[in-house]
């Protein structure tokens, strides 16, 4: 029988400290509920941007409302802290005002799916280079508890004691039919994926969608709970290969076990490219070598 090692809280800090993954936090400390999610995508993005080595000034993150908006506080970075469910034409007009930056959005079921859902498609198929990170609580977290686009059926909130009445939305299915260049899917309950995820979908030259599963501990009792989760997910299969779109969408189907990974990955020109192309042909300096100058 093997004797694991015991994990000390003081050589957990120490690692904590000399990561390096601090310098990207702010010295505001994130005021999510104990248990929430939230805390490991910000673990996620520090992480992430580490690795990279994306230097601070480079980044910016972009928030909508919800309990995600106040994540550009906690961050040592560029942030927007913009209106509910706008941050992605926010996002699209930060990164053609400079190729350079690295933009991150944050935000939830509700403030994607809902209020902000008209525009997910067109930074999709236009191939946007941001990363979206959708934080998928199935339920309006931060206004206590009303149903929201990816609510289950039947699901029982405070707001809705006889039960919630509609279909629940498929996002990955919709973010592969929009034409998303990169779509993967994460879990908060398993914060070393998710981070690694996260890297991936920074480093996605393109419009990258990476949706986080997570439990709202605070309203949610019944429904997406850890206990339920842990016992749901499953990884994408070692043979799915993520260049078949019809594959990702057979994959994004079975909602009842979900698959944790990179549904789809593809290169394909940018927005950026586009317009650079079309300043080209009008005679211009490409955006992107205006920016470096
Ligand atoms: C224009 C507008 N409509 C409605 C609201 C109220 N409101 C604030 S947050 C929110 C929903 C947030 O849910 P979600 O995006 O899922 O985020 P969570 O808090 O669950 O992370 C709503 C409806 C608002 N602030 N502004
Ligand atoms: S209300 Fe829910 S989503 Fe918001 S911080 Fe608390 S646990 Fe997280
Ligand atoms: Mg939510």
């Amino acid at each position: 029988m093997s004797i694991e090692h015991p994990v000390y809280l003081e050589d957990k800090l120490e690692q904590i400290r000399t990561s390096g993954r601090l310098h990207y936090r702010s010295k505001s400390l994130p005021t999510w509920c104990p248990g929430c999610g939230y805390y490991s995508m910000t673990e996620g993005v520090t992480w992430a941007l580490n690795e990279i080595g994306t230097a601070n000034e480079d980044v910016v993150v972009v928030s909508g409302i919800g309990c995600a908006s106040r994540f550009p506080f906690f961050m040592e970075t560029y942030g927007f802290h913009t209106l509910h469910g706008r941050t992605l034409p926010v996002a699209t007009g930060i990164k053609l005002a400079n190729e350079n930056l690295t933009v991150i959005v944050v935000g939830g079921d509700g403030d994607g799916f809902a209020i902000g859902g008209g525009h997910i498609p067109h930074v999709a198929r236009r191939n946007v280079d941001i990363t979206y990170l959708l934080f998928d609580n199935g339920i309006y977290g931060l206004t206590k508890g009303q149903v929201s686009p990816t609510s289950a059926l039947g699901f029982k909130t405070p707001t809705s004691p006889f039960q919630n009445q509609d279909e629940p939305l498929n996002p990955l299915a919709m973010l592969l039919a929009y034409g998303s260049s990169w779509v993967g899917q994460a879990y908060a309950g398993r914060p070393d994926h998710l981070a690694e995820m996260i890297r991936g979908a920074i480093k996605h030259r393109g419009f990258s969608y990476l949706h986080i599963l997570s439990p709202c501990v605070t309203f949610d009792k019944t429904d997406r709970t850890y206990r339920r989760l842990d016992l749901e997910v499953r990884d994408l299969p070692d043979n799915h290969d993520s260049r078949d779109r019809l594959a990702a969408m057979s994959e994004a189907s079975t909602t009842d076990r979900p698959a944790l990974g990179v549904f789809y990955n593809e290169q394909r020109r940018t927005l950026g490219d586009a317009l650079d192309a079309v300043v080209e042909k009008a005679g211009g300096v490409p955006r992107r070598l205006a920016v470096r100058q």
